[in-house]
């Protein structure tokens, strides 16, 4: 029989069975070439893919598919255009970097990680600074300068209330997302109101008691028909534990210092204690070209990165 090649996405992969979802939104259980284990390449959650059907009684909307054996095969990933490994994950084109005004009180250096992280991957990151509709304006506002400099769309809402969510929302369009932050920040709760029955998980309760909600045990990408991309859904992020970067390369992944050492009287200035540096002769100035509490994180993590590379070979 004629086998037909189609195009589609891994949204699910459990025991080497992998679901993929169909540009025409159906979806099919689909088992990966031995060509891959050869090659030593693991299919990713994410991957577009090109799958070859047995036979056209195989396709079927995802919960049959979810039952049925696998009804056809992975026969290529196309490039990626980015891979994390903790999620393992390819493809994510945004990643919502969510921030509580107040309560929790925000890590910053969570943060900038969370954000060198997609500069370094080529993910487009979005601020998003929830729950303003607890916190004192001036507390949003300091926030909201601490990251003026680097451009980055930012966003000040309430999954609360609904404030500032219309705007958001526009940044879901035929992306695929994923979010990112410190517990209880609200990521559940933004999806919930961004995504009209998505009902996911909110405020730590716990999941398995929490029936007939979507829980999470496995990273999973929840298709977004609306919008034509899709959320990723997963247990953790642990992903910033092993992004060790060097100092120089640290430097690179500031928009805000990216060009500037052209103005340092050396060559490659990390903008720390070289004489003659353009950066921190203006700090403290209206026009400090970064935010003051942002170069002192950033100062942090060069420091530690150079500690890293001095005990690299104890
Ligand atoms: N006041 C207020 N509370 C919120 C807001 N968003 C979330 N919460 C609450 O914050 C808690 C944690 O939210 P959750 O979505 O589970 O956070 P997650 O751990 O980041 O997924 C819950 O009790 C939510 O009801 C908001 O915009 N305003
Ligand atoms: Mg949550
Ligand atoms: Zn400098």
């Amino acid at each position: 029989m004629e086998k037909q090649l189609k195009q589609g996405r891994i949204i699910k992969g459990i025991g080497g069975f992998y679901t993929v979802l169909m540009q025409d939104g159906s979806s099919c259980i689909c088992k990966a070439r031995g060509l891959f284990r050869k090659q030593g390449v693991t299919p990713l959650i994410g991957d577009e893919v090109e799958i070859e059907l047995n036979s056209s009684q195989s396709r079927m909307d995802g919960r049959a598919a979810d039952e049925a054996a696998a009804s056809g095969y992975l026969v290529r990933i196309l490039p990626r255009r980015n891979e994390l490994i903790r999620p393992a994950v390819s493809n994510i084109d945004r990643l919502f970097v969510v921030i509580a005004a107040s309560r929790p009180q925000p890590d910053l250096l969570l943060i900038d990680k969370l954000l060198l992280l997609c500069e370094k991957y080529s993910i487009d990151p979005v601020i998003i600074i929830n729950k303003c509709d607890e916190a004192a304006a001036e507390d949003i506002e300091n926030l909201k300068a601490e990251y003026k400099k680097t451009e980055y769309p930012l966003f000040t809402v309430s999954a609360e209330t609904g404030e500032g969510l219309t705007l958001l929302k526009e940044m879901l369009q035929g992306a695929v997302i994923c979010l990112a932050g410190q517990s209880a920040v609200g990521k559940s709760s933004l999806l919930n109101a961004l995504i009209p029955g998505i009902k996911l998980a909110v405020g730590g309760l716990s999941e398995k008691t929490e029936r007939g909600r979507h829980t999470t045990r496995h990273t999973e990408l929840i298709p977004l028909p609306e919008t034509g991309g899709a959320v990723l859904d997963t247990p953790g992020f642990s992903f910033l534990d092993t992004l060790e970067l060097d100092e120089a390369e640290i430097r690179l992944l500031y928009p805000e210092l990216r060009g500037l050492e052209v103005n340092c009287r050396f060559n490659g200035c990390l903008h720390i204690t070289e004489p003659g540096c353009c950066v921190k002769k203006n700090l403290n100035g209206e026009d400090a070209p970064i935010h003051r509490n942002r170069y002192e994180r950033y100062v942090r993590l060069v420091n530690e990165a150079i500690e890293r590379r001095k005990h690299r070979y104890d």
